[in-house]
């Protein structure tokens, strides 16, 4: 079930108003010009951009129509959902409308009529875009909050998975966790995930209906308690291994693991008050455009950064196109107040005309030849613009002189092959026998064994004989009595002395019949 909210954009004032231009026009004692600073567009309610999704199929009440109550009406079961009828059912979008005239509209779950089966529900938020958490994930249930459930988060587009708080009205039994609050965790463990017991409790269906995810909180240990310093919240997101990663997602997902009970127990003889309603779930945060944006807009069903800085992509992660000379930086908060806006630079802008097509960071001018070479290249390349591969790799074909990739490893056998070089197309030159790419063939009639040698026998034109076989094309295994390399000598004719055999005197007998014939043989052969 895939609803797209594509609703008009929207955005929440939010006080900060930090890092809010990427660029200004200023006048200095050389003239007017641009000055650049970090930027990041608004928060704002991401809500209205996101795809949902419930699991499993069937899980949404109302086909076939079925009868329910509430915690507070146990026994009153007349309410209906009927996914048909417009003003009965409760379809997943009901958690992201607008709450007008006061009067909530919820998704919700069938009931748990089956009882003792686990009642699991997923809702899976998904943006398509990396978004930065800037308030609490504020989720609404209606008759009551589960008293198990688990929030996950996604970093990449929903490939992997991560643990992002724990729920339970018992974490020990439900999780095998301590309960602890996100008010009680420290600087050093602002990011940690944990088990809360705070939003899982019975109190009556009607007066505590949240589930919160407190980013307030632990924005506090940093900022204080009013948010006021956040100046010290954006120092610690620029050198905290993994704190700003934290708030990021592109992806949600709720768990839902056990619904409110109302009570200790579940009443077997009245399964028609237990299910899941959620009337509206709250995410407030900004694209993540890596500080080279300050505006975020939806277009083509994505959120998509408006980059600067002569950056570009849907997060502005890389540099535009000829704005290559540099690798690519995010910017960074740092230093207060306008923070550094790390920008992609034109090629020919930074030493006279060095392009280093993002390969490296330096140039250095070199005296006695009057050039500006760029130093230590990276991914493999080497020369003055670091536009050649290094010896021992190839060009990659498919990319671009300022890709990562554009360099690839030649690879050569090192027996097969004369060197470790190749060419263009990256195939290697290769000692005589050897064939293939990477010399790790051998020719036809050679054999491999380390290196590529000739034959020495086979079954068409090197026949091992005299009964011998051939061996892998190593060598005949020869029959008692010959030897040679296709097993063309009789021992006896070859050497005198192998014949000296069991029977002394038929030996002595042959040696001269053999002697005798071999000089008659010889004698033949002369002719
Ligand atoms: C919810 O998602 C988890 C993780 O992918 C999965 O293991 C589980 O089966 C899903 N539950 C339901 C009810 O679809
Ligand atoms: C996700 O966003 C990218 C970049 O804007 C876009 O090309 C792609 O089609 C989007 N995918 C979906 C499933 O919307
Ligand atoms: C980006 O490129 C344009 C066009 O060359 C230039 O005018 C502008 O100053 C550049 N911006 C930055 C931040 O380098
Ligand atoms: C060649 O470059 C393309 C584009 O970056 C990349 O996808 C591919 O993996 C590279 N090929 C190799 C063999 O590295
Ligand atoms: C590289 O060598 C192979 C094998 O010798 C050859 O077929 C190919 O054409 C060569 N490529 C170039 C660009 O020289
Ligand atoms: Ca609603």
């Amino acid at each position: 079930m895939l609803y797209l909210l594509a609703l008009l954009l929207h955005r929440l004032p939010l006080a900060m108003g930090q890092y809010d231009i990427c660029k200004s026009w200023v006048t200095t004692d050389d003239g007017p010009s641009w000055e650049f600073y970090a930027c990041q567009p608004r928060a704002m309610r991401m809500k209205d951009y996101v795809t949902v999704r419930v699991d499993p199929a069937g899980i949404t009440c109302g086909d076939p129509p079925e009868r329910f109550c509430t915690h507070e009406n146990p026994y009153l079961c007349s309410d209906e959902c009927d996914a048909s009828n417009p003003d009965l059912a409760h379809p997943p979008k009901l958690m992201f409308d607008s709450e007008d005239e006061g009067l909530a509209t919820y998704w919700q779950s069938v009931t748990w009529r089956r009882y003792p089966e686990p009642l699991l529900a997923n809702i899976t938020l998904s943006w398509n875009k990396s978004i930065e958490l800037t308030d609490d994930i504020v989720i609404t249930f209606e008759y009551g909050r589960p008293t198990i459930m688990m929030l996950e988060k996604s970093l990449d587009n929903g490939r992997t998975w991560h643990p992002y708080q724990y729920y339970a009205d018992d974490c020990m039994e439900a999780f095998s966790m301590p309960a602890r609050r996100v008010r009680d965790l420290s600087t050093t463990s602002a990011n940690r995930v944990l088990c809360t017991e705070e939003y899982s409790r019975w109190a009556g269906s009607k007066k505590e209906k949240t589930v919160r995810f407190e980013v307030r909180d632990r924005f506090a240990i940093f900022a204080g308690p009013d948010l006021k310093n956040m100046d010290n919240l954006y120092t610690r997101l620029e050198s905290a291994k993994g704190l700003k990663d934290f708030f990021t997602v592109t992806d949600l997902r709720m768990r839902l693991l056990r619904p409110a009970l109302g009570g200790t127990y579940v009443q077997r003889e009245n399964l028609y008050k237990y299910f899941y309603a959620v009337s509206n779930i709250e995410v407030t945060g900004r694209c993540k455009c890596n500080l080279h944006a300050n505006l975020c807009t939806f277009k083509e069903g994505s959120l998509q950064c408006e980059c600067e800085h002569n950056t570009t992509g849907q997060d502005c992660g890389k540099c535009k196109k000829n704005f290559r000379s540099r690798s690519w930086r995010a910017g960074s908060y740092l230093p207060l107040p306008n923070g550094s806006p790390n920008a992609c630079a034109a090629a020919g802008s930074a030493f006279g005309n060095c392009e280093c097509y993002g390969h490296s960071n330096r140039c250095s001018y070199i005296d006695f030849l009057n050039v500006v070479t760029c130093v230590s290249c990276k991914h493999n390349t080497r020369g003055q613009h670091c536009q050649h591969c290094r010896l021992g790799f190839y060009r990659n074909s498919s990319a671009e002189l300022d890709d990562e990739n554009v360099c690839i490893e030649c690879n050569c056998n090192q027996i097969g092959s004369l060197h470790d070089r190749c060419n263009e197309t990256g195939y290697c030159e290769c000692k005589e026998g050897a064939t293939g790419p990477k010399c790790d063939d051998c020719l036809p009639n050679y054999y491999w064994r380390q290196g590529c040698f000739p034959n020495v026998c086979d079954d068409e034109l090197l026949l091992c004989q005299n009964g011998g076989t051939c061996y892998q094309n190593q060598r005949c295994i020869c029959p008692v009595g010959f030897k040679g390399v296709l097993c063309q000598q009789s021992r006896c004719e070859a050497d005198k002395k192998d014949c000296d055999g069991a029977s002394s005197t038929r030996a002595a007998i042959s040696t001269v019949l053999l002697s005798t014939l071999g000089l008659q043989l010889r004698g033949w052969a002369d002719l």
